[in-house]
């Protein structure tokens, strides 16, 4: 898919007050902000139109915009967020994509973060995670199946959502932790595995045809260069912090 837009949410002082599991310590608010203004800087490079949000600081980890919805060239589904404290965001993100797709708004009975979703052309395979549960991948393919989208769940024991490890990248590669290699439904790709204090690059992102990936990884950022498509490179510690990444902070389409 070819992106042309890219919806973002500007830090808030509530920044680190989020939900994370992480040890890394509280994150600095000064150098997140630097951090995300790099990122915006970047999607602005690969000429993608910026939707700027203001921030919401009632909702700590709505920079995060990513969890709030899964956007395709049809329609875009607003999603029923795995954690309570989240699930507010929703609502501001509703009149931000209201321009651009027809909306499905996912139940209160069922649960799913955005961040659980890869949509590989017309296929998603979508974690099964403590933030995506049955019903919200059953409530998802009834959206999304009238359009000619294949769902295929994953189970995911290890990182928040599916996509903090397992992305496409490319040249049919797919990151993938060990756990990832020996699924079936990932046979048909090609396998960048990250492993250890490198898992967290698999959170790499690929916008039309350039891969962004954290900085720190030299053995995936090796992996990665073999494949031959422009890469940036970026400082992403502030959000590693808050459990969250590049593919995290913005909504592209
Ligand atoms: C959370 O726990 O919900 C946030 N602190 C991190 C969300 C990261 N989002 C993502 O991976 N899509």
């Amino acid at each position: 898919m070819t992106f042309t837009h890219a919806i973002v949410r500007l830090p808030g002082s509530s920044t680190g007050q989020g939900l994370t599991t992480s040890d890394l310590g509280a994150p600095d608010e000064q150098v997140a902000r630097a951090q995300f203004d790099t990122y915006v800087k970047h999607l602005l490079a690969l000429r993608l139109s910026v939707i700027m949000l203001p921030p919401e600081p009632a909702y700590p980890d709505s920079h995060f915009v990513e969890d709030t919805a899964v956007v395709m060239p049809e329609l875009a589904v607003i999603t029923h967020p795995g954690a309570p404290s989240r699930r507010g965001e929703v609502d501001t993100i509703v009149p931000a994509l209201a321009p651009y797709r027809k909306l499905a708004r996912m139940s209160p009975n069922a649960r799913m973060d955005g961040g659980d979703v890869l949509m590989v052309g017309k296929r998603f395979f979508i974690g099964l995670t403590e933030r995506t549960d049955a019903a919200g991948i059953a409530e998802f393919t009834a959206f999304v199946a009238p359009h000619g989208y294949s769902v295929q769940a994953i189970e995911v024991s290890a990182g928040l959502h599916l996509k903090s490890i397992v992305n496409y990248v490319g040249r049919n590669t797919l990151t993938v932790n060990e756990e990832g290699a020996r699924n079936p439904a990932f046979a048909g790709f090609d396998h960048i595995v990250v492993s250890g204090e490198e898992e967290y690059a698999g959170n790499t992102l690929l916008i039309n045809n350039t891969l962004i990936t954290p900085l720190g990884y030299p053995r995936t950022l090796a992996r990665l260069q073999a494949l031959d498509l422009p890469i940036i490179v970026m400082d992403t510690s502030e959000f590693k912090k808050m459990d969250g990444g590049l593919t995290c902070l913005s909504l592209r389409f």
